[in-house]
C-alpha cells in the first residue's frame, strides 16, 4: 500500500496529489491514506500536506533499513529477508554465521558501516558509515563447488547494469571482481563458499560499493585506485535505488544460471562492459606473474589470455589479481 502511494506521489512530483485521488487509485479510504502518509513521514519521507490540496513528496530518505528497502523491492521471489545493521564487523561474516544456522537463500545482510570489511585474501575493505553499500546475500545453489566462482561473474554483470541504469555512469567490469568507472574502483565483489568435496552448502556473495564516500575517507594509497560513484554521476545518487536495482537484476541473472546451469547471459554482459579485454595484463597468482593479452572471457567465466610466448591460456578466477602492465587496470 505504501509503495502504491509513494509511486503516485513520485509520478506527480512537484505538485500536490489530493487525498481523494490517492484513495481512489489505492482503493482505500482517505483516513487509511492519512495513516500511511503518517508512517511514511515517520520513516523519513518529506511529505508536505496542505488541507484541500493534498500531499506533495519533497524528499526521500536514503536509508537502507529493511523497511525502506521492502517498500521498494520489486524482487518478490528472491529476497526473503533483509537484516539491516547500523554497524557490524563484516556483512559476509554475519551472513556466513546466519547461513550456518540455516537461514534461507535470499537472506540479505546490509550494514551502514563495517568495522572489519574484507576483500579477497583477507585484504581490508574500507566501509565508512552511511556512504556505501555493504551487503551480502545468502545463496544455496545446487552446483558443484568449482562452479561457485561463476557467481562472481553473475554479480559483476548485475552490478554493472544496476550502476549504469540507476546513475547513468559508464560502469565497466575489471575481470573478475571489480567494477570500475573512469579507471577507478568503485565496487568489489567477494564470493565465499562453504561446501564438501562434491556439494555446496551455501555461498555468501558480498558486494561493497562506494556510493557517496568522501575522497578524504580513502587513505592516500587508496585514492589512486578507488573512487565513489558520486564523483562521476550527474545527479544525486541514491543508495537505496542502486540496491533495489542490483537485487532485481541479480535475481533475473541468477535465476537463469540456476535454471540453465550456465551463465552465458551474464558473460555476455561481462564481455560487453569489460575493461580488461583487449589489454595487456599481468596476472598475479600465488606469487607468480603471467604477462599476456586478455583475449576473451569464456562461457565458464574464465579469462582467456595469449601469454608472452604466444600460447593461449585459461585463467580461473578466485585468488588471482589482474593488473595493467604499468597501472591498476
Ligand atoms: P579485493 O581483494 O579484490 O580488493 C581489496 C583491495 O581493494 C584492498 O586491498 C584495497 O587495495 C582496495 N580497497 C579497500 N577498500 C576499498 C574501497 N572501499 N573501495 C575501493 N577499493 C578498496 C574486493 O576484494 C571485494 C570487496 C568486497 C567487500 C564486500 S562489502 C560487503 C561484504 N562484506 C565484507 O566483509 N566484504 C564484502
Amino acid at each position: 500500500m505504501k509503495k502504491a502511494i509513494l509511486e503516485k506521489l513520485r509520478e506527480k512530483s512537484g505538485s500536490f496529489v489530493s487525498g481523494e485521488e490517492l484513495s481512489k487509485s489505492a482503493g482505500v479510504t482517505r483516513s487509511a491514506i492519512w495513516k500511511h502518509i503518517k508512517q511514511l513521514k515517520e520513516e523519513g519521507y518529506d511529505i508536505e500536506s496542505i488541507s484541500r490540496r493534498g500531499y506533495q513528496l519533497k524528499g526521500e530518505p536514503d536509508t537502507l533499513d529493511a523497511k525502506a528497502l521492502e517498500i521498494e523491492m520489486k524482487t518478490e521471489k528472491f529476497v526473503k529477508k533483509i537484516m539491516h545493521f547500523d554497524s557490524i564487523d563484516s556483512t559476509n561474516t554475519q551472513a556466513k554465521i546466519l547461513a550456518t544456522q540455516g537461514e534461507v537463500e535470499g537472506t540479505i545482510v546490509i550494514a551502514e558501516e563495517q568495522t572489519e570489511g574484507r576483500g579477497r585474501l583477507s585484504r581490508q575493505w574500507l566501509s565508512p558509515k552511511g556512504t556505501g553499500i555493504w551487503m551480502s546475500m545468502i545463496l544455496r545453489p545446487e552446483i558443484e563447488p568449482w562452479e561457485a566462482a561463476k557467481i562472481t561473474q553473475v554479480a559483476a554483470a548485475a552490478v554493472a547494469i544496476a550502476i549504469r541504469e540507476s546513475t547513468g555512469c559508464q560502469a565497466g567490469i575489471k575481470w573478475p571482481n571489480d567494477i570500475i568507472i573512469n579507471g577507478k574502483k568503485v565496487c568489489g565483489i567477494l564470493t565465499e563458499m562453504s561446501g564438501e568435496l562434491n556439494s555446496v552448502n551455501f555461498v555468501v556473495l558480498g558486494i561493497g560499493m562506494n556510493v557517496n564516500v568522501n575522497k578524504e575517507d580513502f587513505s592516500l594509497g587508496l585514492q589512486n585506485i578507488a573512487a565513489s560513484i558520486k564523483e562521476f554521476a550527474t545527479k544525486t545518487v541514491s543508495r537505496k535505488e542502486i540496491v533495489v536495482k542490483i537485487l532485481s537484476t541479480f535475481e533475473e541473472l541468477y535465476e537463469d544460471f540456476v535454471k540453465t546451469k550456465n551463465i552465458a547471459k551474464s558473460i555476455d554482459i561481462c564481455r560487453r562492459y569489460s575493461v580488461t579485454l583487449g589489454r595487456q595484463v599481468r596476472i598475479i597468482q600465488r606469487g607468480s606473474t603471467i604477462l599476456g593479452e586478455a583475449m576473451d572471457i569464456n562461457d565458464e567465466g574464465e579469462l582467456i589470455i595469449r601469454n608472452s610466448k604466444g600460447e593461449i591460456q585459461k585463467v580461473v578466477s578466485g585468488e588471482v589479481s589482474v593488473r595493467g602492465i604499468t597501472d591498476y587496470i
